[in-house]
Formats: structure tokens, sequence, C-alpha cells
């Protein structure tokens, strides 16, 4: 292992072979920088995120962009149907695709909508910094088999297999189909951002193979989620909203989802974007990272935003 990496001490220990604990935050939710206080979320909105952590904005891509989207959606996926690789994930006991990695390297249409101003300018207001991707995905919930993902805070899985350091991360989902209560929508816990559970267990070798399908490893237990979701008010939001919405939610929000059993699919666009000033060192596990797919650490550079109408880059992704 270079230790070399490893220039942070682990303010967010889990999987330790400890039993479950739940902590405080030790970083801002919502960061502070005066150069970069302009950006297009109002006193409001940012007050929101940093109380629930989370922020829907309902159609913030209009119908002719979702077409778009989705149309290239549906291309990749094709795309990657017989493709046998790691970045394709399976569903867990079928040959039906749930999730296509790293689609913002693809010199085209998910590559300009990564960059997008109207996503990565609130992205960088609320950390408060310049932002990179860190990792990006479709994620696809078919009709009467998309199977659930179980609770869980991204960060601990960032921040104990890829070694983010900071909770300074969020992820951006553009739904692309509408989004209801019984198409498996995701599940947020209102508050949960400011806690953190160290979680039992020990990671195994090559943990993400089978946590991309299934995770078993890095999830709550059952006290843990308990005490979490009374000390929200007992309250569990949904992400519902129109194809077009863009959900915004922080690298340590608890959330889930549960299966789609509906006769309607569900499928969305995931971004996300991290600090510029946080970028990964060697894992909190002290084991090795996993793949570029799935935490980039090569050629790291700011993102610049920008305006380009999404229709120019239609057709234009040079799918793996
Ligand atoms: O592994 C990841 O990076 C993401 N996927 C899962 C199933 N959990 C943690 C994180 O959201
Ligand atoms: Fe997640």
């Amino acid at each position: 292992m270079n230790n070399q990496l490893q220039k942070t001490m682990d303010k967010y220990p889990s999987r330790t072979g400890e039993q479950a604990q739940i902590m405080e935050r030790k970083d801002p939710v919502v960061h502070q920088n005066p150069e970069q206080a302009n950006g297009p979320l109002t006193e409001d909105e940012m007050k929101s995120f940093d109380k629930n952590g989370y922020l829907l904005f309902e159609k913030l891509f209009n119908d002719d962009e979702v077409a778009i989207m989705k149309n290239e959606l549906n291309r990749t996926m094709e795309h990657n149907q017989k493709r046998d690789a790691d970045d394709v994930i399976k569903e867990p006991q079928s040959n039906e695709i749930r999730s296509v990695f790293e689609i913002h390297k693809d010199s085209g249409f998910f590559e300009a909508l990564a960059k997008n101003e109207r996503i990565v300018k609130a992205a960088e207001q609320l950390l408060a910094s310049q932002v990179y991707l860190t990792q990006s995905r479709i994620n696809f919930k078919p009709g009467f088999k998309g199977k659930e993902f179980y609770w869980h805070s991204d960060f601990e899985t960032w921040h104990v297999e890829d070694g983010m350091p900071d909770m300074r991360a969020l992820s951006c989902s553009i739904v692309l189909t509408d989004n209801y209560e019984f198409n498996g929508p995701l599940m947020l816990i209102p508050g949960s951002q400011k806690w953190y559970v160290s979680c039992p267990g020990k990671t195994p070798d090559s943990n993400y193979k089978e946590s991309l399908k299934k995770q078993e490893t890095g999830v709550p237990d059952n006290d843990s989620m308990s005490w979490l979701v009374n000390k929200s008010g007992e309250r569990i939001d949904r992400a519902t909203g129109p194809a077009g919405s863009v959900l915004f939610f922080d690298c340590n929000t608890m959330h889930g989802s549960a299966g789609n059993i509906s006769p309607y699919a569900r499928s969305n666009v995931f971004f996300v974007y991290n600090s510029i000033e946080n970028k990964l060192e060697e894992p909190f596990s002290g084991q090795a990272p996993r793949p570029e797919f799935l935490a980039n650490r090569e050629n790291i550079k700011p993102i610049i935003p920008n305006k380009d109408r999404l229709q120019s880059f239609a057709n234009t992704s040079k799918t793996k």
C-alpha cells in the first residue's frame, strides 16, 4: 500500500470490526467561501439543504431536454446490454442492467451534461469551491422487477473504500422518468446528514463486485436507523416529481429505495461532484482502492461549467 497518499487522519472510522456507533458530523453541510457565494441558489434553498440534506428542483430540465437525455440513456443501455464489463452492473438475479458507470467520459452527450452550468454552479455554491466528478452513472429500475437499494450513506463507502477524506461532496440525480410514490423513488431521512453511522463488520476484498448489486457491508444497523428516523421527527421523505427534476443530496444523507413492482420504469442520471479540495487518498480501510470507473483519481481537474445547449450534443457519445 502506498502510505504517502494517506495524508489525513481518519475522522470517520467505520467497518473497523467495532460495534455500530453514531457520531456527530465534523464538517459543515453547506460550506462557506465568499468567492463562491454568488451561485444560483437562494439563501432559503441553502438553508433548506443545510437542514434537510437535500434539495429537489422541479423540472430543471425541460421536456425537450428530457427526451434527448432518455434517448441517450437508451442508446447507452442498448450498447452495454451485451457488454460483459465491470462497469455494467446487472440485477442480482437476472441479466437486466441496473447501472452503467463512468458515463461522463463518453466524449459526448453525458460529458457535456456533467458540465452543465445549471447543476455545476449549484454544486460549487454548496461545496464552496470548484468541483470535479468522482463518480457518474445511469441507473435503471425496470417496472415489475427493479430491486431495492438498502439504506446507506454514500460517504461511508467513499470514505472507507475510496479514501474520500471529508464530507464535502454531493450527488446530483437527474430524474428521467416521472417519479411516483410507487415506482421505487429515492427515500431520504431529513437531517441524517448531520450524523455519521460507523458501521459494524469489515470490508470484504473486492466488495464492490457485490455491493453495487446488493449492498450488505457499510449499511447501518437497525438501532442506528431507528435513531435517525426518530431524530428526524419520524420523517422519511421521497424524491417524487416529474421527469426533468433534479435532486441534490449531501454525501452523508441516509437514503435508499424500495423495489419497483409497478409497471413503470424509473431511470436517472447520477453525477457525484466532489470539492477539488477533497481529492481521494488511500482508502481508509487500508485495502486496495476501487477501480477508476467507480472512483476517479486520474487526471483530476476542476470542471469549467458550460452553457452549451444539450441539443447540440445529441448522438455524439462514443459509448464504450
Ligand atoms: O458504491 C458506491 O459508490 C455507491 N453504491 C452503493 C450501492 N452504495 C454506496 C454508494 O452509493
Ligand atoms: Fe447511494
